[in-house]
């Protein structure tokens, strides 16, 4: 990374701590991602972004403020970036995937809570995020209770909207959820000075929908048989798209597709053939929150899909292009944004209509279910999908883990057990169909 000490200097942060963060990702980063064999060459970009992680992005940022543009920081998907995008405005996604700021946020929090809102507030009171402390408005959502407080806290550090986001799917649900969009249009067309037009929301729509599909042609190469990419890769891929620039992330990601495809053509994967394939769903990971697929991946197994946030729910279903009123275009990210099954929903049935779906789709061996301690809403609605998924026959294990490493023995034990008897039951069915 060059030299941006100016740069942070002038975004208040805390330098030495900073220092102190920067010295571990490196070698952390090393271990997990440079240590992999025949990567893709398209992963040189992304391993660029984050070898400039507090770097280049913030510099552009930056930038950007000095023109007088707004810097929006959120915490959730059911922020609509095509909005952000549509004011000329640029989006960056928050959440603290790191153990480094969870002190921090303990000074404030209790410490029986979830580790992301810990690590996400310990960001902000640290000074240890250069894009927090690069906000000019933080966009919080009412999803589940310890975030909905957190806001109460935050909003003494940076300025706040909160989008009031419902926990139904009724129709009164939909007109709530509207209005709560043409809420967050007055803010954003207030604080940034740019009238959201329908032709620039036009816009914003086509360009996020573009970043989605983007993702989704990602996601179909790993439904092939030999899979062209690890899932720590697309993982990582899904967490620079929070805060990449959304046209160059774009480009980058359909130019990797093109090399997968074309190794898909080849039969070249990087797994051995037979390696169990693991759907993964649950709670998002932030950046740097690798270990699970990491675990995954060193244990025997494959990731080839996560039904997280950091995921398929973060781009399945575009918005539609089709609106030619700000109405109709309202009402159809109204429509794409409430189709995101969040634990935070009740009933909350879409989720596992969605596990089973795409279990069958990216042809899954098993489950793993993924909840951050202290993660009520994941942790409740295991017993539902537990038993949907024992009905369908589909091998589940639950993993609850937060970002530091002292259960990673434990979990890779239990993961391993988990993956040889998919491997049996897996070697029972072939036989059984070739007799
Ligand atoms: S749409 S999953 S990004 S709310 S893990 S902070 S729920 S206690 S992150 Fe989420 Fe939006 Fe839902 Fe997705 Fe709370 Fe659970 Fe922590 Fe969570």
């Amino acid at each position: 990374m060059g030299d941006y000490r100016d740069l942070w200097q002038s975004l208040d942060m805390d330098l030495e701590k900073h220092d102190q963060l920067c010295a571990v990702l490196p070698e952390f980063y090393g271990d997990i991602y440079l240590s992999q064999e025949n990567r893709p060459e398209g992963m040189n970009y992304f391993n660029f972004v984050i070898s400039e992680i507090h770097g280049l992005r913030v510099q552009e940022l930056a930038e950007h403020r000095k023109q007088g543009g707004k810097v929006l920081g959120s915490f959730c998907v059911f922020v609509p970036d095509e909005m952000i995008v549509a004011a000329d405005a640029i989006g960056v996604g928050l959440c603290g995937g790191s153990d480094f700021w969870i002190p921090d946020g303990e000074r404030v929090l209790p410490r029986n809570m979830c580790p992301l809102i810990k690590a996400s507030v310990g960001a902000k009171l640290s000074g240890t995020c250069p894009y927090f402390q690069s906000v000019d408005l933080l966009v919080g959502e009412t999803t589940c209770d310890g975030k909905k407080k957190a806001w109460e806290i935050l909003e003494g550090y940076v300025p706040m909207h909160v989008m009031d986001l419902p926990q139904m799917k009724r129709k009164k649900d939909y007109l709530h959820w509207m209005d709560e969009l043409w809420l967050f249009k007055e803010k954003i067309e207030k604080l940034t000075g740019n009238e959201i037009t329908e032709e620039k929301l036009a816009k914003g729509i086509q360009r996020i929908n573009q970043k989605r599909a983007v993702l989704q042609r990602l996601y179909n190469t790993r439904k092939a048989e030999n899979l062209p990419i690890s899932g720590k890769d697309v993982l990582l891929i899904t967490q620079i798209a929070f805060y990449d620039d959304p046209e160059r992330f774009t480009a980058k990601v359909a130019e990797l597709c093109e090399e997968l495809e074309d190794r898909i053509a080849k039969g070249i994967g990087v797994f051995k053939e037979g390696t169990p394939r693991i759907l993964v769903t649950g709670t998002p990971m932030a950046i740097p929150n690798w270990k699970l697929h990491h675990m995954i991946e060193t244990s025997g197994g494959a990731v080839v899909c996560e039904e997280t946030c950091t995921g398929t729910r973060y781009f399945e279903n575009l918005v539609k292009e089709e609106g030619n009123t700000l109405e109709e275009q309202i009402r159809g990210l109204a429509d794409r944004y409430l189709g995101i099954n969040c634990a935070c929903f009740t009933p909350n049935k879409g989720r596992i209509d969605d596990i089973i779906r795409l279990y069958k789709e990216y042809r899954a061996d098993g489950v793993v279910y993924y909840s951050l301690p202290f993660c009520h809403t994941y942790a409740l609605e295991y017993k539902k999908v537990k038993e949907a998924l024992d009905q369908a026959g589909i091998p589940v294990i639950m993993v609850e883990s937060d970002y530091s490493l002292q259960d990673a023995g434990q979990i890779k034990t239990r993961l391993e057990a988990f993956f040889e008897m998919l491997e049996i039951s897996k070697a029972k069915k072939e036989v059984a169909a070739t007799e």
